[in-house]
């Protein structure tokens, strides 16, 4: 059966769905720290942090494979440093232990463009550019693929990981990232208010719609081991700048203002690439995106207009 953490993050609620929609709801166990009768399958409590009850879980419920997703993100871990060095590693060692213990040998670690620093800014960032974080969520990051090669090479492991670009959703509001204006702007779009934008005019970011990043997850984890070359795989569907998405939006809703009042995760957006070579993961295990901004954005405006008319409807 397959153990996800964080299941209630903005990767963890889609990516919950679709291994379930994959595998069925029995092969799933979803676990968090606040849970939720969202999903039609087993969801239980957990503190990534405990490692006793980490280990009791993975064991009891013939654990075989776990997908790590629980993690402060970028933006809000520059808030507490020390606290989200500690979180986001501990937990991870704690998955990993687990999973050497009760000899569950594939795990996927979400790793991020974040590993990346602001030397690698101005250009199509290849998957072995060196790694120079600037955030304490990047560092971390660049501390889990070492150790999932560590554990891989030391334990005979079957550790991989993506470095997921921004993840643009309708399922949930995501938290606590330096991209998430992307989910934002929509959610302000739809309801005809005009979007405050914390990034200023030209800074572009690769990004990925969630479809496709799930897409590419199960198939990286699909893939038979011996077409994994390495750990963190750059992947990207597309780059775009706060108002490349505005006039993309605005093609639906002319009447979309946005105001641009740059933040502190300014400076965080500066030390990403623009964009990503995604060359190895298309040749290692055939990614290959489905949506562009263009689709990206019909789809974003068709699913949270639909949401919007359904909860009109249940509030009627
Ligand atoms: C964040 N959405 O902004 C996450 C992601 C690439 C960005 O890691 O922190």
């Amino acid at each position: 059966r397959i153990l996800i953490t964080g299941a209630f993050g903005q990767l963890g609620t889609a990516l919950t769905e679709a291994l379930i929609n994959k595998y069925g709801s029995k092969s799933v166990v979803a676990t968090d720290l606040h849970i939720r009768d969202t999903f039609n399958c087993e969801t239980l409590k957990l503190d990534a942090t405990d490692l006793e009850a980490l280990d009791e879980i993975v064991r009891t419920h013939q654990i075989t494979q776990i997908y790590h997703l629980a993690a402060v993100l970028s933006a809000k871990g520059e808030l507490e440093p020390l606290k989200t060095w500690d979180l986001n590693n501990s937990t991870f060692f704690n998955v990993l232990e687990a999973a050497r213990l009760n000899d569950v040998r594939k795990v996927f670690f979400p790793s991020s463009i974040a590993v990346f620093g602001a030397d690698a800014r101005n250009q199509i960032t290849s998957n072995d550019f060196p790694l120079n974080p600037t955030t304490v969520y990047g560092i971390s990051k660049v501390a889990g693929e070492q150790w999932a090669n560590y554990y891989n090479a030391k334990y005979n492991m079957d550790v991989r990981c993506l470095r997921y670009p921004g993840l643009i959703s309708y399922q949930s509001l995501p938290g606590g990232g330096t991209t998430d204006y992307a989910v934002d702007i929509f959610h302000k779009a739809i309801k005809g208010e005009d979007f405050e934008c914390y990034l200023r005019k030209g800074t572009q970011l690769p990004m990925l719609y969630m479809d496709d990043a799930i897409d590419a997850t199960i198939r990286l984890m699909d893939a038979p081991k011996k077409a994994i070359t390495r750990v963190g795989y750059n992947i990207q569907g597309m780059s775009f700048s706060p108002e490349m998405i505005a006039e993309e939006i605005r093609k639906n809703i002319p009447k979309l203002t946005v105001v641009y009042n740059p933040d502190n995760r300014q400076k965080i957006a500066e030390s990403w690439p623009v964009a990503l070579d995604d060359t190895p993961a298309r040749m290692d295990w055939g990614w290959e995106p489905e949506y562009d901004l263009k689709r990206m954005t019909e789809e974003m405006l068709y699913r949270l207009d639909q949401k919007k008319r359904t909860n009109a409807f249940m509030h009627a």
